[in-house]
């Protein structure tokens, strides 16, 4: 089948968009690093706008840290891919043209550093996933025993590592007499931009201290809160989008109706009107950011270990269950409670909406893709507002049945004896805590003991721990289900 690219986009029905403004003319304002679904679903629609509404600076110019895939999907289609917006049984789409060129990095990590000290690059954005910025989860500090940052910390030549390249983009550009770029944090971390900022200003202060210097006085880290549902594309999305356009695409996101953006005004240097493409900037991301973090990544953490060990695949059928929907209102009662919200957010609106969106079933979100890597996910999701829970007395029934749903996840292996891989940069970790440990209590013990996931705080905590034992030794006797009718029973 014929694929999309620039020069056959003509051939798209007429009901599809596409881009109107001249690909030609626009230049590059921007560096991605991690071009993945959700970058392509979120930050690059609305650069997109910019474009489409005339301002030409914000082209884009991806880079994968990693592997050649998504290349390999968007440079035959010149860079130009389907945005497929679903709502139950009604679908957007649109053509995305502000991808210009998509680099891998490894291959050719000078290349990416040059683009990134163009002088016309003003934003360099980043989705690299938690573990991507090579911190530990819990505090935060530079995983300085990592292969790749040790590399980095030794010899920024090629960079491995995204803060490692934002140091050797930014050295050059001083060196050149530029301006920074802002580098925009779009992870679902807690202070995204502060702990990026952590990890550029700990590997430039062991180069030069005033390089370091520089990069505090005139960068800029802002702090961002990102939403947007991108479930991974499957053969299948492209094969129905396929029959729907005639084109075969391949580089394809599907995503949902919503899609917000929050970004703390702080800015190096020129910026489109974000404002106008619907982001908010704001002084404050922190109230939104943990919101967003405890509310819905948390249940959905909650969500994939939960549905995953009973066997549910996607996120809309734990939410069609009586008891899944109960569990998920029983965790947002506990953690809205740690929530101070910022003026316009309605937290039960928020909820109702979160609830609806999750119901979505044309998007089929895999539980599976959510349980990836927990070990980076736990703390700001779910251990954050159990400490704050905790902290005043107040119980934390479902927040800790996540958790211990976590921990039985780390078994691998579901209610149905089903086996499964872990998929976690602390896989081996998990592993080798609870090889020896049987019972209920033993393992509980044997996880707390992770420093680089549970605080002191918790792992202290003997009431928390007993109430983790007893849902997790209910998980095993009983399976996943029948734990949440336990406490929904209550
Ligand atoms: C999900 C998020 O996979 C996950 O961990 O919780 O990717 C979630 O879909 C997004 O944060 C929604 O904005």
């Amino acid at each position: 089948m014929t694929r999309l690219s620039a020069t056959t986009i003509d051939l798209f029905p007429p009901g599809i968009a596409r881009p109107a403004y001249d690909r030609g003319a626009i230049a590059t304002g921007v560096v991605h690093i991690g071009i993945g679904a959700f970058h392509r679903a979120h930050q690059a629609a609305l650069f997109d706008a910019a474009l489409a509404a005339g301002d030409l600076r914000w082209g884009i110019i991806g880079a994968s840290l990693r592997s050649p895939a998504v290349h390999d999907q968007m440079a035959p289609q010149d860079g130009l891919y389907s945005l497929v917006v679903r709502d139950g049984a009604a679908e957007d789409v649109r053509v995305i043209g502000a991808i210009r060129e998509v680099q891998v990095a490894p291959r050719d990590p000078a290349a990416l550093v040059a683009a990134m000290s163009a002088p016309g690059v003003h934003i360099v954005t980043l989705t690299v996933t938690e573990k991507g910025y090579k911190l530990d989860p819990a505090t935060g500090a530079l995983l300085a025993g990592d292969d790749d940052v040790a590399a980095d910390l030794r010899d920024l030549a090629a960079p491995r590592t995204a803060p490692g390249f934002i140091v050797a983009a930014l050295a050059r550009r001083r060196a050149a007499g530029l301006a920074p770029f802002t580098a925009i944090s779009c992870d679902n971390l807690p202070h995204n931009g502060s702990r990026l900022q952590a990890a550029v200003l700990a590997i430039a202060a062991q180069y030069d201290a005033s390089l370091a210097d520089w990069i505090a006085q005139h960068g800029a880290f802002p702090e961002t809160m990102v939403d947007r549902i991108v479930p991974a594309t499957r053969d299948e999305d492209i094969a129905a989008l396929a029959a729907r356009t005639g084109l075969e695409d391949q580089a394809m996101v599907k995503t949902e109706p919503f899609s917000q953006w929050v970004i703390e005004d702080r800015f190096a240097g020129e910026r489109p009107d974000f404002e106008r493409f619907g982001a908010q900037i704001t002084r404050s991301v922190a109230p939104w950011e943990e919101a967003k973090l405890r509310l819905l990544n948390g249940a959905h953490s909650g969500i994939a270990y939960l549905g995953g060990l009973a066997g549910v695949d996607f996120v809309h059928q734990f939410v069609g269950l009586a008891e899944g929907r109960g569990f998920v209102k029983a965790l947002w009662d506990e953690a809205a409670a740690t929530l101070s919200p910022p003026p316009g957010l309605d937290i039960p609106a928020y909820r109702a909406a979160l609830m609806a969106r999750f119901a979505n079933s044309s998007l089929q979100h895999r539980t599976r893709q959510i349980a990836m890597d927990g070990s980076q996910k736990l703390p700001q999701r779910l251990l954050a507002p159990i400490a704050a829970r905790l902290d005043r007395g107040l119980p934390v029934e479902a927040l800790a049945l996540a958790v211990a749903a976590w921990m039985r996840w780390q078994g691998g292996r579901d209610d149905s004896g089903a086996i499964f891989t872990v998929d976690d940069p602390l896989a081996a970790v998990t592993a080798a805590k609870l090889a020896g440990a049987a019972s209920p209590a033993d393992r509980v013990a044997a996880l707390l003991a992770i420093e680089a996931i549970f605080p002191p705080r918790l792992a202290g905590d003997a009431g928390f721990r007993a109430t983790l034992t007893r849902h997790l030794a209910l998980l095993g006797e009983a399976g996943s289900r029948a734990a949440i009718a336990s406490l929904l029973s209550k």
